[in-house]
């Protein structure tokens, strides 16, 4: 059987483009109840029993028995011997994007994420405090999608905002003795896939690991059991099980967001060799038969070029079959009128990843609002923020990009309001409190207000 991968071909001149346009576009994470009412009892089982809740779903859906929770550890050892397993190009590899993500969030952190304050002409101090959160856990999907740049990504944020303790829930069995089988999450044997992930953790200053996942790993985290440490927030990919815990959950914890499939918009002007703008699309539509990869450009022989070079590399990729479904399933190469058309059409998608495949990208920067992350210039392939430019991989998806951000520093901080008042101060705001208080009818306010007040003002 020859593989096809045939994106909608479109162009913003045609009546249809609108209809096609968003029969393209549409995507819903629908939520299937059968897995809502089992997340829904798993947590509560969970919440009730602990660690013997979760020891018995991780025998039951990972296939990993174990006597207790403990077994279940994984420790500093485990991570250390992992990192010097694994080949010296690994090593190497692992430690310069972690460095080079660590740096990029050190930014971060300076640029917005310190404490600040003022104060006022009469010496009433205004200000915020911002604090990292205490213990986080980080979910690590298993079998093929166990991405220790995702536990990079993750972690180093965490690390850098200053949270002390970060717990990872990983559920492949990663020691190699355990027999597995089940859910199709954690069937995958030891193999360097996971060691990368264990390596990953030794790299990024992972403090303590499970081996456990699905929504008994989040209801670990979120509610705590006897062994698992309760966490202030949950983040992390996984699949519909995790997410819908992750959802239940919220409130008791926070979370992060709700990923769905990767996507990728390439804005080309026709200049960069199409071949690698091919392989662009290919790049997110490899994770995920459900991933979208999008090209707009105003020059039809362009497009044209970009397909043959689709069909000449297909055949070449391993996962040629998902890429082969994501292109004609949910990919476009979309023809516009000129690139400002383009900066619009992208703009009303939101893509996660926004490559501007250009020789003067600054010039189209600026038309661009809403995107995960806008990758400048032909040499930045989107891959090498996927690994290491040092910027965030955890992007919105789904358009939410119209209102939310890359994970962050941010995500692993909380700000508090710092208010000192002077004494001059209390004059002439203990005034002003006490009017307003009078005025919806809450004496106490009014009246702890003007108790403070040199001369008090006529009680009412
Ligand atoms: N592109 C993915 C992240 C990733 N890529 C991990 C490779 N490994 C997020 O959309
Ligand atoms: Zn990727």
């Amino acid at each position: 059987m020859t593989l096809v991968a045939a994106p909608a071909r479109l162009s913003t001149a045609a009546a249809t483009f609108e209809a096609d346009f968003a029969a393209r576009l549409h995507w819903s994470a629908d939520t299937d109840a059968a897995i809502e009412q089992r997340v829904a009892d798993i947590l509560a089982d969970v919440q009730k029993r602990g660690d013997a809740a979760v020891l018995e779903y991780t025998a039951r859906f990972d296939g990993l028995s174990a006597p207790n929770m403990a077994a279940l550890e994984l420790t500093q050892a485990d991570f250390k011997a992992a990192f010097d397993a694994i080949p010296q190009a690994q090593r190497d590899a692992l430690q310069a994007a972690a460095k080079r993500v660590r740096s990029y969030h050190e930014a971060q952190k300076k640029a917005s994420g310190e404490s600040w304050s003022y104060r006022d002409e009469d010496g009433t101090l205004l200000g915020q405090k911002v604090t990292p959160l205490d213990r986080v856990g980080i979910y690590v999907p298993g079998g093929k999608a166990a991405y220790p740049s995702s536990l990079l990504m993750n972690a180093i944020p965490a690390h850098v905002a200053g949270v002390q303790e970060i717990i990872m829930v990983v559920p492949t069995p990663v020691r190699g003795s355990v027999a597995t089988g089940g859910t199709g999450e954690g069937t995958s044997t030891k193999g360097e896939r996971n060691e990368l992930v264990l390596a990953a953790a030794y790299v990024a200053g992972v403090t303590r690991a499970f081996t456990i996942g699905g929504a008994q790993a989040v209801a670990a985290l979120a509610y705590g059991t006897a062994t698992v440490p309760k966490v202030d927030k949950i983040t992390g990919p996984g699949n519909a099980y995790v997410a819908s815990a992750k959802k239940r959950v919220f409130g008791t914890v926070g979370i992060d967001m709700i990923a769905g499939p990767s996507e990728i918009l390439v804005l080309a002007d026709g200049t960069t060799p199409p071949d690698w703008v091919a392989m662009d699309l290919f790049s997110q539509a490899e994770h995920d038969e459900l991933a979208q990869s999008i090209l707009l450009c105003p020059d039809a022989a362009y497009l044209d070029a970009v397909q043959r070079e689709i069909d000449r590399l297909l055949p070449t990729m391993p996962r040629a079959e998902i890429i082969a479904k994501s292109l004609t399933g949910r990919g476009a190469l979309i023809l516009t009128k000129d690139m400002e058309e383009a900066c619009a059409i992208s703009n009303r998608i939101a893509p996660e990843h926004l490559e501007v495949s250009s020789t003067d990208p600054h010039r189209w920067e600026p038309l661009l609002r809403h995107a995960g992350a806008i990758f400048l210039g032909a040499y930045t392939s989107e891959s090498l923020g996927d690994y290491c430019a040092g910027p965030n991989h955890v992007l919105p998806t789904s358009g939410t990009a119209r209102f939310s951000s890359p994970l962050g520093v941010y995500d692993f901080q909380k700000r508090s309001s710092l208010i000192e008042v002077s004494e001059a101060g209390a004059q002439v705001l203990g005034t002003i409190a006490a009017e307003l208080a009078y005025g919806e009818g809450l004496q106490a306010h009014a009246r702890a207000a003007e108790m403070r007040l040199k001369t008090p003002i006529k009680l009412r």
